[in-house]
Parts: structure tokens; C-alpha cells; sequence
């Protein structure tokens, strides 16, 4: 039991078991991983999908040649295993061209080789079947206000993404794009911090239907933001177009830990609503197995991931099937919170003397939400003992 099958749609980034465990503080303790054995292992394990930067396939600098092996390789490994691509991204982060930023950097140069370098992964993309292009802007930044004119950047990030939403329908490519949000790490601070303010960007695009977000559990939560709140506000604005899923706790660098590990109550949370939201897309893991671990402890924490996101399914449905968990729900009100305000219109609503004149505040502010009975049988639910 607990065992990850296809239709679970579990994915996992190249990055993520093929980290080596390099830190601002040491050196890599794990040997290069090949793509292959990546793509073998996850489907072993369970897995449907891989993700990847262009940089985690074909190394940064490949010559033409070497980059059609690389791909070729892949793509073989890809057809042996059934294991599919819902999703790339580019690296416009680790090379020191990109210090400034890609879509951002001030000097033009650098934004037109961003652009580039983002469209010839694009072109990959589309080719492996990926249905979604993600966009990290990690580099897009400043660590000093004078270093960078907040509303020029925007205008370049603009301009960038108009720019790869017209290419992509130019190819007739079905691939749509999901801006990852992050508020700081590695630049002091970041553009497009929290899905809020990523949300409110892509408004601003010409084709906004082409963009939604993906956001990541540690980065909302280092920004001490509650992640199953963006998720639902993604789903609510029908741009949860993908996610990255890991462990943080609470507000620090970028843990990336394994899904559960970290704030497990936002996971149970998380699941929850995915579940009951009716969300169809990749749980897609981005984490880091811990530097501490050998290759045996790389695998034992990408199962963890998907372990965890199955026991916290079933617990989850345990509490929604529990009787006393309905009859709690009724008693906090959610039915009430589900139903309009005034369906009786604003002439209702005015004319109605209970709702003010009439209106017995005393009374209601008495009455109890009952919410504590509610979270402790979650808790009861999520702890294994109902
Ligand atoms: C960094 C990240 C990134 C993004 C990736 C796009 C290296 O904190 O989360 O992982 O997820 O670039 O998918
Ligand atoms: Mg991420
Ligand atoms: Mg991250
Ligand atoms: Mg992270």
C-alpha cells in the first residue's frame, strides 16, 4: 500500500535527485547522476514524469553535436520506461552571464541571450510533448534599491514574456506558461516574490490566458505566506497550471526538504484541497534529497515524496467521509459560508430589516465558530488515531 502509480501523476525534477549536494558552504557529496539512470530509477519507483532545465540534460557549452547525443539518450530512455515530459524550464541562474538577471539584467546583451537561450529550450519542449513551460526568475533582482528601476524591470519581464507567449503561438505550440514566484534566494530580493504579485502581473500580459503560476511550497512559506491559501487562490483565478511541491519550516533559507517533511499540517491541508478541488495536473516535486545521503538515501527520499502525498490522500479522505467531521463542518458554518450573501439583490439586502435594524448583534456575537472541535478531529484524522 502506499505504492505511487502512474495515474498518481507523481514527477520529479532532473535537479532534484541529481542535486549533488553542492552548498554556499561545501562541496558536492554525491557523484553526477545520469538523466538515464534518473528516468529508470523514478519509473521504477512509481513515477510518471521528469522535468528538467536545459542545463540538467545538456550541459552548459555542448557543442551541437554533443547536445543531439544528450537528447538522444533521453528521449530513448524516455520511450523504454513510458516515462513522460509534462514540463522544462530553463536555467537562466548558475552561469555568471545571468548575475544580473535574464529577462531583467540591465545590460540588454544578456536579456536577448536570455531570450534565446529560453526559446531553443522551448523548441525542445514542444518537441518532448511538455504541456507547460515553467519560469523562474531567480536571478531577477537586486540586493541595493539604486542597482535596479523596479517599474523598467517590469516592463522588461513584460516585454519577455510577451515575446515567448508570441512564439509559442506563432509555432502553434500547446504549451502554456506558469511563472514560479519566490521572494528572495539567491538575490536579496526577487521580482514576482509571492503568487499574489505573480497573479496580478500576468494580467498585464497581452495574452494572459497563456500564463498561470507554479507555485512552490517553501517559497511561499518563506515568505511566512500559507500555501494551501495560494493554491486556492491559483485555483480560484484558474491559473494553477503546475507545482512544485516540497518540506519548509517556516521562514529560512529554501529547505527543499522531501514533501511532508517540514510544516505537515499545511501539507495535510495542501492534499486536501488538490484532492477535492479537482486539480488534474503533475504532483511534481521539487526538493533536495539532504547532502548527508549516498544514492540509496537519494531514492529513499524521492519515495518518501510520494509516499507521504499518498498517506496524506487517504487521511484526508478519511476526514472528509467521517460523520462527525460532517456534522462538525455543519456546525462551523462552511454550508453557509457556500451560500451568496444576497441572493436577494441589493434591493433585498436594503430592504431587509433583519440583516441591520432588527439585527440581534448581541447574539451573533455569542454564538460560538466551533472551529477547535473541527481541527482536532483533522488532527485526530491526520495523526493516524481516527
Ligand atoms: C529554486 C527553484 C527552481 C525552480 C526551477 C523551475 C531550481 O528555488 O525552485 O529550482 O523550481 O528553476 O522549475
Ligand atoms: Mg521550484
Ligand atoms: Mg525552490
Ligand atoms: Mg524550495
Amino acid at each position: 500500500t502506499y505504492q505511487p502509480v502512474r495515474e498518481d501523476k507523481f514527477s520529479f525534477g532532473l535537479w532534484t535527485v541529481g542535486w549533488q549536494g553542492k552548498d554556499p558552504f561545501g562541496d558536492p557529496t554525491r557523484a553526477a547522476l545520469d538523466p538515464v539512470e534518473a528516468v529508470e530509477r523514478l519509473a521504477g519507483l512509481g513515477a510518471y514524469g521528469i522535468t528538467f532545465h536545459d542545463d540538467d540534460l545538456i550541459p552548459f557549452g555542448s557543442s551541437d553535436a554533443a547536445r543531439e547525443q544528450h537528447i538522444k539518450r533521453f528521449r530513448q530512455a524516455l520511450d523504454d520506461t513510458g516515462l513522460i515530459v509534462p514540463m522544462a524550464t530553463t536555467n537562466l541562474f548558475t552561469h555568471p552571464v545571468f548575475k544580473d538577471g535574464g529577462f531583467t539584467a540591465n545590460d540588454r546583451d544578456v536579456r536577448r541571450y536570455a531570450l534565446r537561450k529560453t526559446i531553443r529550450n522551448i523548441d525542445l519542449a514542444a518537441e518532448l510533448g511538455a504541456k507547460v513551460y515553467v519560469a523562474w526568475g531567480g536571478r531577477e533582482g537586486a540586493e541595493s534599491g539604486g542597482a535596479k528601476d523596479i517599474r523598467a524591470a517590469l516592463d522588461r519581464m513584460k516585454e519577455a514574456f510577451d515575446l515567448l507567449g508570441q512564439y509559442v503561438t506563432e509555432q502553434g505550440y500547446d504549451l502554456k506558461f506558469a511563472i514560479e514566484p519566490k521572494p528572495n534566494e539567491p538575490r536579496g530580493d526577487i521580482l514576482l516574490p509571492t503568487v499574489g504579485h505573480a497573479l496580478a502581473f500576468i494580467e498585464r500580459l497581452e495574452r494572459p490566458e497563456l500564463y498561470g503560476v507554479n507555485p512552490e511550497v517553501g517559497h511561499e512559506q518563506m515568505a511566512g505566506l500559507n500555501y494551501p491559501h495560494a493554491i486556492a487562490q491559483a485555483i480560484w483565478s484558474g491559473k494553477l497550471f503546475h507545482l512544485d511541491l516540497n518540506g519548509q519550516s517556516g521562514i529560512k533559507y529554501d529547505q527543499d526538504l522531501r514533501f511532508g517533511a517540514g510544516d505537515v499540517r499545511q501539507a495535510f491541508w495542501l492534499v486536501d484541497l488538490l484532492e477535492t478541488a479537482g486539480y488534474e495536473g503533475p504532483r511534481h516535486f521539487d526538493f533536495k534529497p539532504p547532502r548527508t545521503e549516498d544514492y540509496s538515501g537519494v531514492w529513499a527520499s524521492a519515495e518518501g515524496c510520494m509516499r507521504n502525498y499518498l498517506i496524506l490522500r487517504e487521511r484526508s479522505a478519511a476526514f472528509r467521509a467521517d460523520p462527525e467531521v460532517q456534522q462538525a463542518l455543519l456546525d462551523a458554518r462552511l454550508d453557509e459560508l457556500a451560500r451568496p450573501t444576497a441572493e436577494d439583490g441589493l434591493a433585498g439586502l436594503l430592504a431587509d430589516r433583519g440583516a441591520f435594524e432588527d439585527f440581534d448583534v448581541d447574539a451573533a456575537a455569542a454564538r460560538g465558530m466551533a472551529f477547535e472541535r473541527l481541527d482536532q478531529l483533522a488532527m485526530d484524522h491526520l495523526l493516524g488515531v481516527r
